[in-house]
């Protein structure tokens, strides 16, 4: 297949590109480094050292033989967008190309907008160029699951049957999320369902929920094909910070009571959703919605699970309850659906302590470089 990856430089982007480009398949990545420049700004960096975009594309060719083509623009340049679509021809656009930090958005009022003009621009300018350009390619977008945020109902797939005054019509499952960056992505789900209804495009939603781990079988063939691992406040998610935290003796840092509850999944199954959501597209006319994760943990259950590893190694962690620094119900109700990519054949790979022990020695061999200061919470919703 021939395959488009905007955003093909990031923690996700860069293992899937490898991933196709590995099976076959023909791949070109977008990328404007904005995660990059953001660290930069910030004074924090990747746990892991990453090379420069260019130096990857060449490590991959040594090791693998293969190509991957890479192309360094930003998504909200319309005129360039369109033009690569209409040269590359994709089957289908995986798009990654978001900044995908909720405490980010929450800054001020400047890093909300940044968020939401990046986001929504990014997603309207790729529905757009399909409409002009690549009308039967399939859209694969990264969502989040954060777009339901935690109702006091089960939460379906995407969509959900109502019966109201003697009628039922299947609508968008209500959205209640978190923070300015979640509600980006709702945007663009509204955007992208309405260009399925209206233009007949053919999307699938992918409602992600948080992502943990380091490596995928090819980001471990060769150090210059590591993926990026953030743990700094802003970008860093829950369980990726506690096993940064256990290795340098911080406390893990839950956030209240830390019975907050949201769905998890290793990077590696990540990439297998993706790849099914890829190569089983659905109906045209349609945004078929997958929520993409594999279990459920409250924040306490993964910090009671880094815990326990870490002290196999010989760390002695302890939990930390903090203040929390976000708006979000620390008690609450979550019984969220994710049947879809299960039928597609999803084979998922459960957290266990020794996947944990992974993460915790490849942190070990990178300790040198961590940045402490990046890591207590100074971002606040209020
Ligand atoms: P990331 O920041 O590592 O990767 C995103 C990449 O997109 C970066 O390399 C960035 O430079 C690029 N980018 C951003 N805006 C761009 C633009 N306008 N033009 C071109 N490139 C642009 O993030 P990630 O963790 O790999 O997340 C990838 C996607 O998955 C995001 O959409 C994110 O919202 C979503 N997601 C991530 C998680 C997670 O836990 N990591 C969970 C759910 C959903
Ligand atoms: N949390 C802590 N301590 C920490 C970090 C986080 O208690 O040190 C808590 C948060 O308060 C929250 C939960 O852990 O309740 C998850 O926070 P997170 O930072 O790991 O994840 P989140 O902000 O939700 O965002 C991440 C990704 C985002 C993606 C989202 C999926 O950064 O791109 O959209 O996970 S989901 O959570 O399902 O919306």
């Amino acid at each position: 297949m021939r395959i488009l990856i905007l955003g093909g430089d990031g923690y996700l982007g860069w293992p899937l590109a490898m991933h196709f480009s590995g099976q076959g398949d023909d791949v070109a990545i977008v990328d404007n480094l904005i995660r990059r420049q953001v660290h930069i700004e910030r004074g924090t960096d990747s746990l892991t050292p990453i090379s420069p975009l260019l130096d990857r594309i060449v490590a991959w060719r040594e090791v693998t033989g293969r190509e991957i083509a890479a192309h360094v623009f930003d998504v909200s340049d319309y005129a360039r967008l369109l033009a690569l679509i209409e040269e590359f021809v994709p089957d289908t656009i995986v798009h990654l190309g978001e900044i995908p930090s909720a405490p980010y958005s929450m800054i001020d009022r400047d890093h909300a907008w940044k968020t939401q003009r990046n986001n929504v621009e990014s997603t309207l300018n790729v529905i757009w160029a399909m409409h002009e350009v690549a009308p039967e390619a399939h859209l694969v977008k990264l969502g989040t699951m954060g777009e339901y945020g935690t109702p006091n109902i089960d939460i379906e797939e995407g969509y959900l049957e109502i019966e109201h005054n003697g009628r039922t019509d299947r609508l968008p499952f209500p959205k209640s999320p978190g923070s300015f960056y979640h509600l980006s992505k709702v945007h663009d789900s509204h955007n992208i369902q309405f260009a399925c209804r209206i233009w007949g495009l053919r999307a699938t939603d992918l409602n992600q929920g948080v992502v943990y781990g380091i490596h995928t079988d090819d980001t471990e063939r060769d150090e210059r094909l590591l993926t990026r691992f953030d743990y700094d406040e802003l970008f860093g998610t829950a369980l990726n910070r506690f096993c940064v935290e256990a290795v340098i003796g911080h406390p893990l840092t839950v956030y209240g009571k830390g019975h907050q509850t949201r769905g998890f999944l290793n990077i590696r199954d990540t990439l297998q959703c993706i790849e099914l959501a890829t190569r089983n597209p659905g109906p045209t006319g349609e945004m078929r919605v997958f929520n993409q994760f594999t279990q459920v943990f409250s924040v306490m259950d993964l910090a009671s699970e880094v815990c326990a590893a870490a002290s196999h190694l010989g760390y002695n962690t302890r939990i930390e309850h903090l203040e929390n620094p976000r708006v979000e119900l620390e008690e609450h109700y979550y019984n969220p659906t994710h049947t879809g990519l299960l039928e597609l054949g999803l084979k998922p790979r459960m957290l266990s302590e020794e996947l944990i022990e992974t993460v915790l020695h490849t942190v070990e061999r990178f300790k040198d470089r961590i940045r402490a200061r990046g890591i207590d919470p100074a971002t606040s919703w209020r």
